[in-house]
């Protein structure tokens, strides 16, 4: 017996383990051949040999669980060391994103706005005819449809060509005062170096009592806003049309490559233009219901935004998700 538990000692897995139990407690083993024996005997002889076994089982038995118990633990170990996660490797490999700098600049655009206290609202990217163009003063006729190349759906649905559906679903469900932006993605059948068919705007609507908005509140917001984006530049209107606001205008910042001297980004001009905007047409007021108001409007693409601020030449590098160009924001 003591050579046996020598062996148990000694045992340093788990199958040896179970191999050693069964030579000495299986059908055959050891033990149980020496339990068969007590058949044989009688009297004290019997009591003392069976007591003698019993102890020796006992024991063996005892040492084995402990054994079975510790090897199980030095496995676990063993498995846990090789499974280890090093949670420091996945931050060390990729660190931290700035955001994609089309999202920079509409969230430095929305942070200007909200300060001024306007309300961020969105909408629906597939729109119906009477959200994006009737209500909006662009009949089924009228040549400025034209102006916008459009992805049609076959029910007569389309992908919103600006955020402008937003504003008229807004004075649908809001009374005025209205003051928002709507930020987002709008579609348009264009691709070069300054058009992709998604792109991002950011459109404003102020809308209070008749007689209440005139241009001199538009002028002065967005010249304000444009020194905040740009910082120190000079900041022209420009008389212009758009079917939803009359009067409308265009609106030029000194160019930020060669500060209005004149270069090729900017056609030697000195100006680059940024921005429309105008006084909201009464047609779109009767449109959505709205008797003895007045109002302003703005929009602005926020892709032409990202490129003036990065100086970024082609619009095409911010989608094409080349890790080596977005870093570099
Ligand atoms: C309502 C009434 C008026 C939104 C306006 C512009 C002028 C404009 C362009 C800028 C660059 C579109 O992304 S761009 O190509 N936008 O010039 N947008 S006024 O006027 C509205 C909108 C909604 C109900």
């Amino acid at each position: 017996m003591q050579e046996i538990m020598t062996r148990l000692e000694q045992v340093d897995n788990l199958n040896d383990l179970e191999r050693l139990r069964v030579e000495v407690l299986g059908k055959k083993g050891i033990l149980t051949q020496q339990f068969a024996l007590l058949k044989n005997l009688e009297g004290e002889t019997k009591k003392t040999f069976a007591k003698g076994l019993n102890t020796n089982k006992e024991d063996f038995e005892k040492m084995l669980e402990s054994k079975r118990e510790s090897l199980l633990k030095a496995q676990m170990n063993e498995n846990l060391a090789k499974e280890v996660v090093d949670a420091s490797l996945f931050t060390a490999l990729h660190p931290k994103s700035n955001g994609h700098p089309i999202y920079q600049t509409m969230d430095r655009i929305i942070d200007f706005f909200v300060n001024m206290n306007f309300s961020i609202q969105t909408g629906p990217l597939v729109e119906d005819d009477f959200h994006n163009f009737e209500a909006l003063n662009l009949p089924v006729f009228h040549p400025a449809r034209d102006m916008q190349d459009t992805f049609y759906f076959k029910d007569s649905m389309l992908l919103r060509t600006h955020t402008s559906p937003v504003q008229i679903r807004t004075m649908q469900s809001q009374d005025i005062p209205i003051r928002m932006i709507a930020p987002g993605s709008v579609f348009r059948r264009d691709y070069d170096l300054t058009h992709s068919p998604m792109f991002h705007q950011v459109e404003g609507l102020v809308v209070e009592q008749k007689d209440k908005i005139s241009f001199v509140h538009l002028k002065y917001i967005l010249e304000d806003f444009l020194h905040y984006m740009f910082g120190d530049v000079k900041i022209r209107f420009r008389s212009s049309f758009f079917p939803f606001t009359e009067p409308s205008a265009e609106v030029d910042i000194s160019c930020v490559f060669c500060g209005g001297s004149g270069c090729r980004i900017c056609s030697h001009t000195g100006w680059l233009e940024v921005l429309g905007c105008g006084i909201v047409n009464q047609k779109v007021f009767d449109a959505v219901g709205y008797k003895d108001v007045s109002g302003y409007a703005f929009g602005l693409g926020v892709e032409r935004f990202a490129m003036l601020i990065h100086r970024v030449n082609d619009l095409r590098s911010f989608f094409e998700t080349d890790l080596r160009v977005l870093e570099q924001f």
